[in-house]
């Protein structure tokens, strides 16, 4: 299938499960979609330019290259699919629009309202809980039981269907369904392994971990997280309660009020998204003398021939570091252009070391048989994602080597990441590089 024309800027905040329905959505199609790295959730959706386009001011919201406006993440992540994901035929058709709805009504209010307390950004109402968790089991048993002979859930390959159904149950997987949780729901948990794991959706959310242990209220980080959440939350959270009945008892069926949820969780999803920004460990070291943005602005504009000396006269070994990486799945890469976005993803997610750091990361090989290493140099001595939790989402797919920078092997190294010349360990050609800087 050719790959989509359709190109688009998506504006959300980063590790935003309904952002990744699109995102995932368009490694299948090849829609072209760019997330602005200055998105500021509260502020950005908030400026009078955004409401212009988007009134409601939420995201994601897509802005397409042909002028059009589209808001929800279901019907954005369906503007940027191709025709599989859409399933083909009506019947299909529907039943992918029956599962899409299953999630948002069946699963993300429930999730929401059992995640969100143990995250410590909504109060802990054990009742609403409780009402919560009876939800997930009726919606997971329904899923399970509809998936015991189905690799997917509609036809036999992704469909919109899954990339849905799996995101909007990604917080549960990752904060709740500790292994004794899920054993009830085998054919569920198969189906959602079997998803995280094909390429397109490790190219947006790429080592993802099942809770091992079901996460536990902590008071405390509720007290410290509502400063963040401000007034919003307090006012929301009140008018509803006002509107209770004082004396009238709960019928049979009735289930604990969560009145107020879908308001809150806005706000809490808020607070999520705006936790603080850590300060850069960059910033408590030494800068030494080597200047990154000079070295930087030299690589981009001289050839190699004259960078790479540049970069040996400049590099200051007692305050920065150079490190070998390797990608250690390579025998999952497929086509090549996945793995391209693969290395530019994982620069995306680490925007804030650019300040000090620069790499060069090399794809070797063809579809089917490549492998992924670079270069890296950064300030300090140290792996530098191990200093920040922010920069922790890649790295461990990749094995860290320390290189000696006196070392003529290094030298080596380093001429040959940078112009991107060369063969990997076992004698595939360079096929591309991405540099970060
Ligand atoms: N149903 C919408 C929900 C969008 C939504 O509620 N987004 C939240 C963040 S996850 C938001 O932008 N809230 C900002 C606000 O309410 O001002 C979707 O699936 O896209």
């Amino acid at each position: 299938m050719a790959a989509s024309n359709v190109t688009g800027t998506l504006y959300t905040y980063p590790k935003n499960y309904r952002a990744y329905k699109a995102l995932i959505a368009a490694q299948y199609s090849g829609a072209h979609l760019v997330v602005p790295r200055d998105f500021v959730f509260g502020e950005t959706n908030k400026t009078p330019e955004f409401l212009k386009k988007f009134p409601l001011g939420k995201v994601p919201a897509l802005e397409t290259s042909k002028g059009h406006y589209i808001t929800e993440s279901n019907a954005i992540a369906y503007y940027v699919s191709n025709a599989l994901l859409r399933g083909v035929g009506d019947a299909d058709q529907a039943e992918i629009i029956q599962w899409i709805s299953f999630a948002d009504a069946e699963i993300q209010p429930a999730s929401s309202a059992w995640v969100f307390p143990l995250l410590g950004i909504m109060p802990m109402n054990k009742q609403n809980v409780e009402a919560a968790k009876e939800d997930v089991k009726r919606a997971l048993t329904f899923l399970d039981k509809h998936l015991t002979d189905k690799t997917y859930l509609v036809g036999e390959r992704v469909t919109l269907a899954d990339i849905c159904v799996a995101m909007t149950l990604l917080y549960l997987y990752q904060y709740i369904l500790e292994p004794s949780l899920r054993e009830s729901y085998p054919n569920v948990t198969r189906w959602f392994q079997t998803f995280m794991n094909q390429p397109q959706v490790l190219a947006v959310v790429p080592n993802f971990k099942m809770a091992e242990k079901t996460l536990e209220f902590d008071p405390k980080k509720y007290a410290e997280l509502q400063g963040k959440m401000g007034g919003k939350k307090e006012k929301k959270e009140k008018e509803p309660k006002e509107k209770k009945p004082k004396e009238e008892k709960p019928k049979a069926d009735d289930k604990p009020t969560i009145g107020w949820k879908s308001e809150v969780m806005d706000a809490a999803e808020a607070a999520l998204a705006a936790e603080p920004k850590s300060s850069n460990p960059f910033d408590n070291m030494p800068k030494g003398t080597f200047d990154m943005d000079d070295f930087k602005r030299f690589y981009s504009n001289e050839d190699e021939a004259k960078s790479i000396p540049y970069f040996w006269t400049k590099f200051d070994p007692q305050n920065y570091s150079i490190w070998f990486c390797e990608y250690k799945y390579a025998d999952e890469l497929s086509k090549t252009f996945m793995s391209c976005n693969l290395i530019s993803g994982m620069y995306q997610r680490l925007d804030k070391m650019r300040k000090a750091a620069f790499a060069s990361v090399c794809l070797f090989g063809t579809d089917n048989d490549s492998t992924i290493s670079g270069i890296w140099v950064w300030r300090g001595q140290d792996l530098a994602f191990e200093l920040c939790p922010d920069w922790q989402i890649d790295y461990e797919s990749y094995s860290w080597t320390k290189l000696d920078a006196a070392d003529p092997k290094t030298k080596d190294l380093v001429a040959q990441y940078f112009s991107w010349t060369g063969k990997d360990k076992d004698g595939r050609d360079f096929n591309q590089g991405k540099i970060f800087k």
